[in-house]
This record gives structure tokens, sequence and C-alpha cells, in this order.
């Protein structure tokens, strides 16, 4: 990765650079203000208590001591009043951070190529978007104040106790570079253990996700009880891991325990030898072991730090893996708006492609033309390349070889956007939001009326059933358009194309679930739409392929035949074998 992952979380949270640092410098304030205390405390004793002249002091100098005792008071209250604003200030910049960095990944997601859905998992893709992110916002909350603090406190307090008394403040300090010694070998044992963690997280959220989204084929097959015992599985691991995770830092806890409950020992042993010999006062003694803790005690939490600074590492790797993925089908830089209507002319020029993740070429050398307003059937055996040809046309994957023109212009010249516009897709597995039915008709086309959405629905033939339903266009679709029959949603999926109004319509496989009756309604409908449009229908059927311009018959990513009904009935080949198949009789 080119950037650092500090350098990349500073870069997000522009806009609140200022308070963060003033945040900063906040912590740094009251940790140095908590020493004041012990400091006003060793003046106190020193002058009142037991010094030479304290009860002359406590006398004459009434004013001082009561001085003392309200400076006290108030700095107490003052660092509480800080404390409070400090915790505001970070917990408001790291959630604007998340909310920014969320939104971009939210963007990128959206702009991903196809090729991208398949590499990455939901599941995963939804731990970036909200464990990992959570472990970001952290690094900004918690992770860095905490270091702030440690260290403000820490090297205050030692600068405190060199200008009380260097040579004791040099015996304490002794241990620490044993201390730094110990977190960096927990550093390096325990970094390996949260990328695993974070990658059993993953694992965990995709099988909670494929199973709730594939709750039918559970169910369908009984296998509840082998995806309970699976997700447990995952879900033991991952406790698992996570235990062990946590319990690395034991190892390595005794040490820095035993050293830093060696400083009261240190300053007992030689403290004491130096007040005996009057090096230090007695007050300065008070100071030191009333501050020892501001020493030991960002020691111990050191450990703590570094296991949370771990967690940002692994999580924020994977944040900006997605942060700075770009798709690989761009725009042009010379790219051509399309302005007005397209033509609808579609022109395969010895096309050839191959999914990138196998070796095996799934179309070879297609070449074809589809003038404006024409309806070109394809048709061939599962598995041939049909979804894989018409998948080319809106740009969904680069042919490997060849060209394809729409109204005689290379289709990677145009604004890739505005050519997706141009085409509506009915894909082959429909896919509905959790939305009214109004609203999925409507998708591409948000600001359409009522009325059209009801044109649109009497083309697919939708129009009746959605008619009958109890509240009509306002019914809400499940997820996946749960509640709905597979003719249904291919129904719903044919008004959404239609809706935008395509030059260009493809429909891959889109009638295959509706009775024959009701397929040739569609048919007579897509007949008479009243816009123009060139059609391209995938469809095993011949009702369907009947009366196409051409019908193209695929087979192992070839074009094998190519002509009208009548032409390839009179060819013999392959088509007319599936016209004998489906009718029984030659030709009808
Ligand atoms: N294929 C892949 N990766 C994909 C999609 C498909 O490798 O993401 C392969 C599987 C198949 C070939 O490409 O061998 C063609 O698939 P396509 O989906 O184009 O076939 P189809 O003609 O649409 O088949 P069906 O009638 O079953 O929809
Ligand atoms: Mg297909």
């Amino acid at each position: 990765m080119k950037t650092s992952k500090m350098k990349w979380l500073w870069e997000n949270m522009k806009g609140y650079h200022v308070i963060y640092i003033i945040a900063i410098f906040g912590a740094i304030l009251y940790n140095v203000l908590q020493i004041t205390i012990p400091y006003v405390t060793q003046h106190l004793i020193d002058l009142f208590l037991s010094g030479k002249h304290a009860a002359e002091n406590l006398a004459t100098r009434r004013d001082l001591f009561f001085g003392l005792i309200l400076a006290m008071v108030g700095l107490t209250f003052f660092r509480t009043f800080i404390v409070y604003l400090d915790c505001m200030a970070f917990e408001k910049v790291s959630q604007a951070t998340l909310y920014k960095i969320r939104n971009y990944l939210y963007d990128k997601i959206q702009r991903q190529d196809m090729k991208f859905y398949s590499t990455y998992r939901t599941g995963d893709l939804m731990t970036r978007l909200t464990g990992d992110l959570d472990a970001v916002r952290h690094m900004i909350a918690w992770v860095v104040r905490s270091v702030v603090e440690s260290l403000a406190l820490a090297s205050s307090t030692m600068i405190y106790f060199f200008f009380m008394n260097w040579k004791l403040a040099l015996c304490m300090l002794i241990i620490a570079p044993l201390i730094f010694l110990i977190i960096v070998l927990f550093k390096n044992n325990v970094a390996p253990k949260h990328r695993l963690l974070r990658e059993k997280l993953a694992v965990l959220n995709t099988a909670a996700q494929e199973n709730i989204s594939g709750n039918r084929v559970v169910k369908a097959f009984a296998r509840e009880p082998y995806e309970i015992e699976k997700f447990n599985t995952c879900n033991k691991d991952y406790a698992q891991t996570n235990k062990e995770t946590a319990l690395t830092w034991l190892n390595y806890f005794p040490f820095v325990e035993t050293l830093a409950n060696l400083m009261p020992v240190v300053l007992l042993a030689v403290g004491g030898l130096f007040l005996i010999h009057d090096e230090i006062s007695m007050g300065q003694y008070a100071a030191f072991s009333g501050l020892i803790w501001a020493v030991a005690n960002p020691m111990r939490n050191l450990g703590n730090i570094m296991n949370e600074f771990q967690r940002f590492n692994a999580a924020s790797a994977k944040v900006m893996e997605l942060y700075y993925s770009e798709p690989e089908i761009v725009d042009a830089p010379d790219a051509i708006e399309i302005t007005g209507r397209l033509q609808g002319k579609i022109e395969f020029r010895n096309v050839s492609f191959g999914y990138e993740d196998s070796d095996i070429p799934v179309l070879h050398n297609i070449s074809f033309t589809a003038n404006p307003g024409e309806t070109i059937a394809i048709m061939g055996e599962t598995g041939c390349g049909k979804t894989s040809l018409i998948h080319l046309i809106p740009r969904f994957y680069e042919p490997t070889e060849g060209e394809i023109l729409i109204d005689d212009v290379d289709i990677r010249k145009y604004k890739k956007h505005e050519l997706r516009k141009s085409i509506g897709l009915a894909t082959q597995d429909v896919l509905l939001y959790s939305d009214t039915i109004d609203g999925n008709i409507a998708y591409g086309n948000a600001s359409l009326s009522l009325e059209d959405v009801r044109k649109y629905a009497k083309y697919s033939a939708a129009d009746d059933f959605i008619s009958k339903m109890p509240e009509g266009y306002d019914t809400i679709v499940g997820e996946r358009g749960v509640g709905l029959s597979g003719g249904q949603k291919q129904r719903i999926s044919l008004a959404r194309a239609l809706a935008v109004k395509p030059s260009i319509l493809i429909l891959d496989d889109t009638t295959s679930a509706v009775d024959l009756e009701t397929e040739k309604i569609i048919q007579n409908e897509l007949n008479c739409l009243d816009f123009a449009c060139t059609k391209l229908i995938i469809a095993q059927r011949i009702s369907s392929t009947r009366n196409a311009d051409k019908i193209l018959v695929l087979q192992d990513g070839h074009i094998i035949e190519a002509g009208t009904h009548e032409e390839l009935i009179a060819r013999g080949g392959y088509y007319h074998d599936v016209v004998m198949l489906q009718t029984g009789e030659e030709g009808h």
C-alpha cells in the first residue's frame, strides 16, 4: 500500500485536524495537571507539617495554607472540565471520520465491476464496513488518546522527579528499557493473532449472511441442524481465537507487573536512604511516593494499547484495500456524452471473451448486427455463454478480443454511466428490493408517475396480478421478492427494465417462468411499445424466438446458426431439432 496507515487516517480526518490537535493538547494538559496535586501536597507538608518551621508557619502564614488548599480544589475542578471537553472532542472527530470513510467505502463498492463482486464475499465486505471501521474509529478515539495520556503523565512526572532529585529519578528509570523490550516482543507475537482474529470474524459474518439469505434452501433440504452446527463451529473458532489473542498478554503481563511493582521497592530502599542522609525532604519523598503510579500505570497500560494498535493494524489493512480499490472498467479520458436517444444499432465484431478466473474462453469470435428496432433472439443450451454475451453490452466485462459498437461507435468510447442508462436489462436471477412494487418498477427512473408505472406493468402483463393484491402497487415485497411467484418477479423485473425507456432492451430468460398464455401477451405488448428499442431476447421457447428478426444459436461460445425462424428450420440443424422437440411437428 502506498500510504502508511496513520497517514491515511490523518488524511481522512481532514476538516477536524485543528480540533483533534487541540484535543491532544487537552489530554496532555489534564495529565500534567495530575501532578500538581502532589506538588501542592509536597509544599503543604514541607511548609506546614514536617518542615523545621512547620508550627511557626502554620501560625504566621495561614493565608498561604488556605490558598494552597483552594488551589488544589480549583485545579481538580478545572481538570474535570478539560477532561469533559476532551472526551467530547475525541468522540466527535472519530465519529465524523468514521462516517466519512464509511460513505466513501460504500460509494467505492457501488462503483465496482462485476468481477469485484465475485471476488469478495458479502460477509467480508460487511465486516469491513462495520467491525473493521470500528477498530479504525477506536484508534482515533481511544488508542491515540491513551498513548498521549500515558506519555504526558509519565514524562511530566519523570521531569518533576528529576527536578526534585535526579539521582533518585534515575534509579527509578532503570527498568524502562526492560519494559520497552517486553512490549516489542509482545507486539511481534500478537500482531498475527489479530490478523487471524479479523479473518475469523469475516468467516463468521459470511456464514451468517449466506444462511440468512439462503434460508429457503436451508429449509427445503431440512438442513437447519447442519447449518446451526456449522455456524456454531465458526462461532467457537472465533471465540477461541479471541480468547487466545486476549490471553497473549498474560504471558508478558507478570514481567511488566513485577517491574512496575519494583518501582515502589526502589523508592523505599533508595529513597529511604536519601531521606536518612537528608538528600531529600519528607515532602519530596511523599511526592515521589504519591506519584509513583503515574509512571507505573502507563507501563501497565502499554499492553492494552499495543493490543488495540494491532487490532487497528489488521482492520485498517482491510479497509484500505477497499478504499484504494479501483474498478478496471473505467471511462476513457475523452469519453463522449450521449446526447438524446441512441438509435439502438448493436454490432459485435469478432468478439471473444473469457472470465479472468478461468482459462477456458467462453465466447469465440462472435459477429452479428442488430439494426435499430429489430428483435434478436439468442438461443442455446445451458452454459453456452448467452448471459456472458449480453453482459458485454453494458460493459459489465470487457471482451478479450474484438469490439462492440452501438450506433457505429465503440462502446468503450461512451461514458459507462450513460451507456448503461440507455440499456434496459432484465437479469436472469431477479433481484427485487425490499420496497413497494411501485418503487421497484420505478427503480431506474424515480420520477415516474403511478400512471406510467402501471403502463409499464401492463406491457409486462403484471398489472392484473398487482391490482389484485390488497395494497396494489403499494405492496411491499420482501428481500429478494419474497411473497411473489417466480413468474411474478420476472414480470416486475421486465417492467423495471422497460420503465427506463431504453434504446436497447435485453431480456435474459425473462419469461421462462411465465405460462405460455401470459408469454404471448407479453410478446404482443413488446411489439407495440410507445418507444423505439432494439431487443435482445434470450429464450429457450420457440414461442419467444419465432417472430424475431434474427435468431442466433450459440453452442460452446460459437454462433453455429443465424437467421430467421423459417431459414433455420430449412437449414435442418440445431434450431430445427429444438422446434421438432417443442412442437412435435415440423415448423409449426
Ligand atoms: N462462467 C464463469 N464465470 C461467471 C459466469 C459464467 O466462469 O461469472 C462460465 C460458466 C459457463 C460459461 O461461463 O461455462 C457461460 O456461462 P453463461 O452464464 O454465459 O451461460 P448461459 O448460456 O447464460 O447459461 P444458462 O442458459 O444456464 O443461463
Ligand atoms: Mg444465462
